[in-house]
């Protein structure tokens, strides 16, 4: 970012690169005490990371106090801040900002608000300039410094749920999160997985990200059910994170990531996150060394078969939706509907939509293509599962004790790739299913996903969940065109959100279809 450049707090707070961040850093330190007073006094987190992006660049996020997303409306007071570019305009938003909070005692509210970072060199600069803006708010605060960003997410839920804790005197520490997910798996692997079965070994590619941290600490707590391999797990060397590797590379590429490329077994079940484990994928090479993706798609699928089935067998009145985005694959759709019976929703790019919209139903599955979700279950929900009648046969409370458990082993805040990989290491134990098992669920259509540089990524607007180009005017019917003489065609441009690109995706009855179509639209965009 230039001297000159906007800040915009977009779907993953603000992102650029490292050295043009301090600003931004700071105000979102100011934005978050402001929120905190008007929860009166509720945790407020705030994550400096870039999760996917290359090392040199990093990025802050705002973390509401129900450890979801920040509410929405506070998305523009946040750029607005940010923007302020002298201290008489910085007095000026934050003036505009308390007409907003609509809470007359809010300024006698103490502000409360936790930190943490993923591994990036910049981020203990950050931190510390966060820390300072903290502090000239009179905050009270405390950096539980190298976390994964669901880990603050899923430490703020619990903050702010729990009346003993209070910031900085008496939290909950990491381990209460490594206690919950284990102990949750466990009992779960106990109950459900016939003993026979054994010990499952999955191999983790940590994209040398703050998710090798965590997984160190918690793989022994998981046997004797799970034997984790990590790969890529170097956070010393800064310069390694994402580097050809982690969930990203792997879903892009569809290939596999440093570290397993010609080492790898045949069928031997591996997962790859992102830098500050948010995402994961899965994959796996057969015997003839083909690669094999499972992505978020995959995951989403299989939770929701697992899901539906608990919910007939318990016999209580649960909704279950899921929730997709436009990059999901066309086949995890159909098989939803037609095979599930599941109504598939199609929500705009970004957690925080589909979030908001699985919160609509009793249990919510909710997965981007690229390995980012989780499964939510509705308070109301909870109460169900926890009033089964004193009649209720075997089978419901086998089912109801399934729903439960999963209910604490996924994280409730937001997508987590370690909650989200023990939940798939359970369902396919239960299920008694191989990697192949899994993927031949349903087909995927095959599909590309590409990045293309333009001048100003603004200028592409879209309509119908992302699905459709509004602007640049003309380009979308062009695109119609190229797509019209292939069978199951689809594709569509959109700006990202977190870089400075448009991303393209298309998907066909076959691969050569894609290679042609996904060349056409990248050599259109040359133009833009
Ligand atoms: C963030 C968002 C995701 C989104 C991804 C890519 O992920 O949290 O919801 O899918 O960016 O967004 P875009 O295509 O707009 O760049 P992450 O893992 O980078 O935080």
């Amino acid at each position: 970012m230039t001297k000159n450049t906007i800040y915009t707090y977009g779907t993953a707070g603000f992102r650029g690169k490292a050295d043009t961040l301090e600003k931004a850093v700071a105000r979102c330190g100011i934005a978050a005490c402001l929120r905190s007073q008007q929860l009166n006094g509720q945790t407020i987190g705030v994550m400096i990371t870039a999760s996917h992006n290359p090392v040199n660049d990093n990025g802050v996020k705002i973390i509401d106090a129900n450890g979801g997303m920040l509410d929405q409306t506070w998305e523009p007071l946040c750029t607005r801040l940010a923007n302020a570019s002298s201290e008489s305009e910085l007095e000026a938003a934050i003036k505009e900002i308390e007409t907003v909070i609509a809470n007359p005692s809010y300024s006698s509210v103490k502000p409360s608000v936790v930190l943490a970072s993923d591994t990036r060199p910049s981020s203990p600069h950050l931190s510390k300039t966060l820390i300072n803006a903290l502090q000239s708010r009179n905050a009270d605060f405390y950096d539980y410094g190298l976390l994964t960003t669901p880990q603050l997410h899923w430490l703020i839920q619990a903050i702010n749920e729990n009346s003993e804790y209070h910031v900085p005197s008496s939290i909950p520490h990491i381990e209460s999160y490594y206690k919950t997910l284990s102990s949750s798996f466990v009992d779960l692997c106990k109950q459900f997985v016939p003993f026979e079965t054994g010990k499952t070994k999955l191999i983790i590619d940590c994209a040398n990200g703050v998710g090798a941290i965590h997984l160190e600490k918690l793989c022994s707590m998981l046997l004797p059910f799970l034997e984790i391999e990590l790969v890529n797990k170097n956070t010393e060397q800064t310069d390694l994170l994402n580097k050809n590797c982690g969930a990203d590379f792997v879903k892009t590429t569809q290939s596999l990531p440093a570290g397993l490329s010609g080492t790898l077994s045949p069928m031997q079940l591996c997962a790859s996150f992102d830098g500050d484990a948010d995402r994961v994928v899965f994959y796996f090479v057969d015997s003839a060394k083909k690669f094999h993706l499972l992505d978020g798609d995959k995951i989403s699928v299989l939770a929701a078969k697992q899901l539906s089935a608990c919910i007939k067998a318990s016999q209580l009145d649960l909704k279950l939706g899921v929730i997709q985005t436009a990059y999901a694959n066309g086949a995890s759709t159909v098989y939803l509907e037609d095979e599930l019976n599941i109504r598939a929703e199609c929500v705009l790019t970004g957690v925080k939509h589909l979030e908001k919209a699985a919160r609509e139903y009793d249990i919510g599955v909710y997965f981007e293509a690229n390995g980012h979700g989780t499964v939510v279950f509705s308070k109301s929900c909870l109460q169900k599962l926890d009033t089964l009648p004193a009649n209720a046969t075997g089978e419901q409370r086998s089912a109801v004790n399934l729903l439960k458990g999963l209910s604490t082993l996924c994280n409730q805040a937001i997508g987590d790739s370690i909650s989200d990989t023990l939940m798939v290491v359970f369902l396919l134990q239960v299920l008694g299913w191989n990697a192949a098992d899994w993927l031949n669920m349903y087909h995927d259509l095959p599909n590309a996903l590409a990045k293309a540089t333009v001048r100003n990524r603004f200028e592409f607007v879209c309509t119908d969940a992302d699905r459709r180009l509004v602007k640049p005017s003309g380009l979308q019917q062009i695109v119609d065109e190229i797509m019209r003489p292939y069978e199951s065609a689809r594709a569509f441009i959109r700006a990202s959100g977190t870089e400075d690109a448009v991303r393209v995706y298309v998907e066909a009855s076959s691969q050569k279809d894609v290679d042609k179509m996904m060349q056409a639209i990248m050599e259109l965009l040359t133009v833009y």
